[in-house]
């Protein structure tokens, strides 16, 4: 199991924060999704044989939010 961080700008509620969970979520291979919604933090835990970053930073820009950093 991987672990990811990324960066997300855009979320202003936990209805953002719930959003961005429900997009990432179904992705084959994900296991968790850990969002804080003050510093945007969203922490993904996931199966790097069926899924990849560039898969939840299309995910996320595509529910309306942008993906500002990773690491
Ligand atoms: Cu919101």
């Amino acid at each position: 199991m991987e672990k990811i961080v990324l960066t997300v700008k855009g979320m202003t509620c936990m209805g953002c924060v719930r959003s961005v969970k429900n997009v990432l979520e179904p992705i084959p291979g994900v296991a968790g999704v850990d969002i804080t919604l003050e510093n945007g933090q969203v922490v993904i835990s996931f199966d790097a044989a069926k899924s990849n970053i560039e898969q939840f930073k299309a995910a996320i820009q595509d529910a309306g939010y942008e993906v500002v950093g990773n690491g």
